[in-house]
C-alpha cells in the first residue's frame, strides 16, 4: 500500500477483513505500507497490521514478493505510481479520483489496457458501487424493473467546510487534489449514475463556486479537516459544483457536489425516475433502498422501503445473520473481494481505468463549462 491517510486506514481494514469474511481464491498477505514520514508510516503499519513500513515506493514495487499495489495517496501522484506499478507487472487498485487531469488519466488508461494483455488487473476505487443497496439497485435497473430511465437526480452533500476557520487541507489545494467538491465527491456521483444507468454522460453544463476563498494553513493533519494556525492561504478549488448532464439515451441528470450543505454529513443521494418505476438511495441510510413500482395497484402506490440485509442481497452472504446492518467500511471489503477474484481469473473488475478516464472527462467538461462566460443567460424583464 502506498499512502497511509484516511483511505489507507479504510483500505487496510478491508485487506484484513475480506479474507476472513469471504472465501477468496488466493491468500492475502499485507506485506508493506509506504510513506515519506517514517514515524507516521511505522505507526500505521503497527496499527493496521502491515508486516513492514517503508519509505521508497519505487523500491517496494520492484520487489518480487509484491503482487498487488494499492494506491491511497492524493490524486496528483496516482499516475506516476500506477503506471510504474503496472509496468513492473503488479496488479493495481487505485483510490479515486483516477488522476487530477485528463492527460494523466489517459496515460493511466493506456497503461492499464496494455497491462490487461498480460492479465494484469487495474481497478479504480469508486467504492460506493459495492454498497449492497447500490449493487442491488444496479441489478434491478438492469433487469428493467424501473423501465426506461427518463430523469436522474444525484447529489453528494457534506458540510465539513461550513466553518470558515476549517483549515486549508490538501483537499483544498488544486495541485494536490485537482479539483474541490467537484473532483472529490462529484466524481462519486458521476460514477454512480453511469454505473446505475449503464450509460455514459455525453454533455454537461455547470457552475462552480468557492464560498470561502482563504483559510488557515494546515499545521497538523488530523482526519480530513486537519488543524490550522494563524497564517492564511488561498483556497484554489471549488467548494460547490452544480451541473446538468445528458446521458447517452438523452435523459437529463441534475448533479450537486458540495461541502457546504449544512447538516449533511455524508449524504450521497441518487434518484432515478423510469417509465415503469423509480429507485432512490441515500448513503446516510445505506442499508435501505427505496423502490417504486408503477404497476402496483393505484391504492398501493408509493415508495417501498427495502432493507438490504438479507443473505440473497449482493455481498451479504459473508456477513451477519439476516437482518443485521452494514456500514461505510464494508464496501471496501467488497472491493478487495472483487479485486482478488479478478486477479485470480485474470479479468479486471469494474470500474476500470477507462471508466475512471471517462469520469475525469466529465469533470473536465464541467470545469470548462463553468469557466465559459457564455453559459450565463440573463432572464429578460419582458412585459407580459
Ligand atoms: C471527503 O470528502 C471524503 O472522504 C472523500 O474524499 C471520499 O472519497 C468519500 O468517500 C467520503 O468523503
Amino acid at each position: 500500500m502506498i499512502g497511509h491517510g484516511f483511505m489507507g486506514a479504510a483500505h487496510s481494514q478491508a485487506w484484513r477483513t475480506a479474507p476472513r469474511v469471504f472465501a477468496l481464491p488466493s491468500a492475502v498477505e499485507m506485506s508493506a505500507i509506504v510513506g515519506r514520514n517514517e514515524a507516521a508510516v511505522a505507526g500505521a503499519a503497527a496499527a493496521w497490521g502491515w508486516r513492514e513500513a517503508a519509505s521508497d515506493w519505487r523500491e517496494v514495487i520492484a520487489r518480487d514478493d509484491i503482487d498487488v499495489v494499492d494506491i491511497v495517496t492524493p490524486g496528483h501522484s496516482h499516475a506516476e505510481i500506477a503506471i510504474a506499478a503496472l509496468q513492473a507487472g503488479k496488479h493495481v487498485l487505485c483510490e479515486k479520483p483516477l488522476a487530477n487531469t485528463v492527460a494523466e488519466a489517459e496515460r493511466m488508461a493506456e497503461a492499464a489496457r496494455s497491462a490487461a494483455e498480460r492479465r494484469i488487473v487495474a481497478m479504480l476505487g469508486f467504492t460506493y458501487r459495492r454498497v449492497p443497496a447500490l449493487s442491488l439497485a444496479r441489478d434491478l435497473i438492469a433487469a428493467g424493473r424501473i423501465g426506461r430511465i427518463q430523469q436522474v437526480r444525484a447529489a453528494y452533500r457534506q458540510d465539513w467546510l461550513v466553518d470558515p476557520r476549517a483549515p486549508l487541507s490538501w483537499r483544498l489545494e488544486k495541485d494536490k487534489a485537482g479539483a474541490g467538491a467537484l473532483g472529490d465527491i462529484g466524481g462519486h456521483a458521476v460514477d454512480l449514475v453511469q454505473f446505475l444507468t449503464g450509460q455514459r454522460i455525453e454533455r454537461v453544463t455547470g457552475v462552480l463556486d468557492t464560498i470561502v476563498t482563504e483559510r488557515p494553513v494546515e499545521t497538523e493533519r488530523v482526519g480530513i479537516a486537519g488543524v490550522g494556525g494563524d497564517e492564511m492561504g488561498p483556497v484554489t478549488v471549488d467548494d460547490v459544483a452544480m451541473f446538468t448532464a445528458r446521458l447517452e439515451s438523452g435523459a437529463l441528470a441534475g448533479f450537486e457536489a458540495t461541502r457546504f450543505a449544512t447538516g449533511r454529513k455524508n449524504a450521497l443521494s441518487v434518484e432515478l425516475s423510469g417509465d415503469r418505476g423509480a429507485i432512490a438511495f441515500d448513503l446516510e441510510d445505506l442499508n435501505v433502498l427505496w423502490v417504486y413500482d408503477r404497476d402496483a395497484p393505484a391504492t398501493e402506490q408509493g415508495f417501498t422501503r427495502v432493507v438490504v440485509t438479507e443473505p440473497g442481497h449482493p455481498y451479504l452472504e459473508g456477513w451477519w445473520p439476516a437482518g443485521h446492518m452494514l456500514g461505510y467500511e464494508h464496501a471496501f471489503s467488497h472491493q478487495v473481494k472483487d479485486l482478488v477474484e479478478g486477479i485470480a481469473s485474470g479479468t479486471t473488475p469494474a470500474p476500470s481505468f477507462d471508466e475512471g478516464l471517462h469520469v475525469q472527462r466529465v469533470l473536465a467538461a464541467v470545469e470548462e463549462s463553468a469557466s465559459a462566460e457564455a453559459r450565463w443567460v440573463a432572464v429578460s424583464a419582458g412585459t407580459a
